[in-house]
């Protein structure tokens, strides 16, 4: 059920979205929420926007130490095919993860908190490289600002995908749980949602449209298009992925989750009492659907296949471009997500190739035989060859 909320309190939302000063949103936010019905349908609406007050709260106070001279942000570069955030709380072996799976050279000890910034390293999967980045340990009560939690935090949720890290010889079950509840009170799921929404909106004149391969389930895109014009949004762009209903619509309007693919690794399998642990932890993560590598980050053992699994997980394809004229396509792969089709590509490449798009020739995995001849909506698969023509 959609929340039915009063015409006056969608009116103040679109005051709220509106305003681009962090104390008046704040104030308008307060007004909002005097405006809606508390009941049962309008719970989670208000759960959303109390975090994101609380969040802009954050923010301003983070703005105020930071012109006192406090903590900077943690922002890192994004390199390579994907930025992948390593979390896990003190101890686990994040740096001796990043040691042993990439070029970076972190200082690893049985010191907790040893590592306080971000640090970046590049792991080679065949002949694609992602970034693996190691936070800072987070603790419980990160979510609400604790020990840098909120950078930490923000660093997740501006990456690509997520390794979370426990700790075998610990409480591996409990690890986790802190873990994901952190997350998802910073709005950050680590469970692919069964549909999900993205609301751009535009200044001028577009209207509104719809993008990205999903399909509405129980409405239709006329009544997503009133229910959004009921909040006055009259021109958005309107993303979509999986079974998406009017209720999932709505909370995108109020709501800032984000969906992160998310691996777990469970460290110092070598540990007296590991094997253990790792049973209980299986245990809790039955049906969760979140790959598990046990390992041993001394030896090495058990990471064998990571590489692999983070370039699953971001569902990414590897297209090589060949001019018409050379015999052999790119050596470097151009990284592009799945369900590419070929004009996009053709738009990334160049404009002329864009506007001036004939046709192109596939060999490949996609191609039904080499050198197939295809339009501009044929989709890409990873390990293709493209030529273009315009
Ligand atoms: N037995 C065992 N010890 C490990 C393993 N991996 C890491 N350690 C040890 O655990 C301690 C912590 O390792 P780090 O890699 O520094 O852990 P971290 O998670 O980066 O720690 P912080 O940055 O302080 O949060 C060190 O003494 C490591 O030698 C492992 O697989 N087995
Ligand atoms: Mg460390």
């Amino acid at each position: 059920m959609v929340t039915n909320l009063p015409a006056e309190a969608k009116a103040k939302w679109a005051e709220v979205v509106a305003c681009r000063s962090i104390p008046e949103k704040i104030k308008l936010m307060r007004e909002f929420l005097s405006l809606v019905p508390k009941h049962k349908g309008t719970s989670k609406l208000v759960a959303n926007v109390k975090r994101r007050i609380a969040e802009l709260e954050r923010e301003l106070e983070r703005a105020k130490s930071h012109r006192r001279g406090g903590g900077v942000g943690f922002a890192i570069p994004k390199e390579g095919a994907g930025q992948i955030v390593i979390l896990g709380p003190p101890n686990v072996g994040k740096s001796s993860l990043l040691a042993s799976v990439t070029n970076a050279k972190p200082e690893i000890s049985p010191i907790p908190f040893t590592t306080q910034r971000p640090i970046p390293g590049m792991l080679q999967y065949e002949d694609v490289q992602f970034q693996l980045v190691e936070a800072p340990a987070i603790v419980e009560g990160a979510a609400e600002g604790r020990m840098e939690g909120t950078q930490i935090l923000s660093l997740a949720r501006n990456a690509d995908g997520l390794i979370l890290m426990v700790d075998l010889s610990s409480d591996p079950v409990g690890q986790f749980a802190m873990l994901s509840s952190e997350l998802e009170k910073a709005g950050i799921l680590i469970e692919k949602p069964e549909g999900e929404v993205e609301i751009v909106r535009r200044s001028h004149g577009v209207g509104i449209q719809f993008i990205g391969c999903g399909t509405f389930v129980g409405c239709t895109s006329e009544d997503v298009k009133s229910l959004l014009n009921s909040y006055r949004i009259t021109s958005a762009i309107v993303k979509i992925s999986g079974r998406v209903s009017l209720e999932d619509v709505e909370d995108a309007l109020f709501s800032n989750n984000v969906y992160k693919p998310t691996i777990l690794v469970a460290n110092k399998l070598d540990m007296p009492n590991a094997e253990e642990n790792l049973a209980l932890l299986k245990n809790e993560l039955r049906g969760h659907g979140i790959p598990l590598f046990a390992a041993s980050c001394l030896s090495g053992r058990g990471l064998e296949g990571l590489g692999e699994s983070i370039f699953r997980m971001l569902r990414i394809v590897r297209v090589y471009t060949k001019e018409p004229s050379s015999k052999e396509p790119s050596e470097k792969p151009l990284i592009v997500r799945e369900g590419t089709s070929v004009i996009e590509v053709a738009r990334r490449l160049h404009s002329e190739m864009y506007k001036g798009f004939k046709y192109a020739r596939i060999w490949g995995p996609s191609a039904k035989y080499p050198g197939e001849k295809v339009g501009p909506s044929h989709i890409l698969i990873d390990g293709d060859v493209v030529e273009i023509h315009y």
